[in-house]
């Protein structure tokens, strides 16, 4: 079984400005999605920070959110997890009142994406994942419960892990001590988004960049599990297709040749 794998999509970053949410949609039209038919993929694990806004949703985002990416999956019989991320919550210090479920439960209280927004053991095929939410003082004995009792190997969660890089040159000095997750053989999280790796705990990044602190991000990469007799990991290595580009200017702007300035004009760019 394959399982794609992403996290802080952070949909309406940026104010909900258009601009942003275009640019986001060309990797899923280009990449993402391209990918899912490519390699077939019949399930995906979101792992937290869907949305960027905390307290209340722009209704032009939560449409690009639907059509864009849940009903798109849904369409191809994506099977759909979604992981509360700190961004996905309105309380800061509890996970009760999130925007996934209030955008896709039902009335029966069903819904689908699935979400988690405390921690819960899944089979996929076979291999047990552990589903971490962002833990706060609400859920903390329960979610440290959880990490005791479950015999997954695999943990996915929204993480704040005390020593991972939060950017590229700064390092978290607070947060969970990373040996809390030392009894499992492999850890993916969301939440910093810059992609580091220590030990047996990776962060993956965001998909594109958001901010000006995700610059000098290198690869974008879709990260799949396929099991077989064990579970193994691929990694898809996607051509980068927008950068923010920081440059500085030799000649005062009125001189670029026309091309560079439709470049510039294109993208995201600080002079
Ligand atoms: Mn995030």
């Amino acid at each position: 079984m394959k399982i794609a794998l992403i996290t802080d999509t952070h949909f309406g970053a940026r104010n909900d400005n258009v601009i942003f949410s275009n640019y986001f949609r060309k990797f899923y039209d280009n990449v993402f999605f391209p990918r899912i038919e490519e390699y077939n993929i019949k399930a995906c694990i979101h792992l937290g920070d869907v949305v960027d806004r905390r307290k209340y949703i722009n209704f032009k985002t939560a449409n690009d959110l639907r059509e864009n990416f849940v009903d798109r999956l849904w369409k191809m019989g994506v099977d759909t997890h979604f992981i509360i991320g700190n961004h996905d919550i309105f309380y800061k210090n509890t996970n009760e009142i999130n925007s996934m479920t209030e955008l896709f439960s039902t009335s029966d209280g069903l819904y689908e994406p699935w979400v988690y927004s405390s921690p819960r053991e899944v089979d996929f095929d076979g291999t047990k994942i552990i589903m971490m939410p962002w833990i706060t003082s609400d859920n903390y004995t329960e979610c440290m419960d959880a990490i005791k009792k479950t015999s997954s190997q695999i943990m996915m969660g929204h993480l704040e892990i005390n020593g991972f890089l939060m950017n590229y040159n700064q390092v978290c000095d607070y947060g969970v001590d990373m040996n809390t997750f030392s009894k499992f053989d492999l850890v993916y999280s969301g939440h910093f988004h810059h992609k580091s790796t220590q030990g047996s705990i990776t962060y993956l990044g965001n998909p594109y960049e958001i901010t000006w602190a995700d610059i000098m991000i290198q690869e974008d990469f879709i990260f799949l599990i396929l099991k077989q007799e064990n579970w193994n990991l691929f990694k898809i290595l996607i051509a980068c297709f927008i950068k923010f580009i920081m440059m500085t200017l030799k000649k005062p702007l009125n001189q670029l040749k026309k091309n560079n300035m439709k470049n510039i004009q294109e993208l995201l760019s600080k002079l």
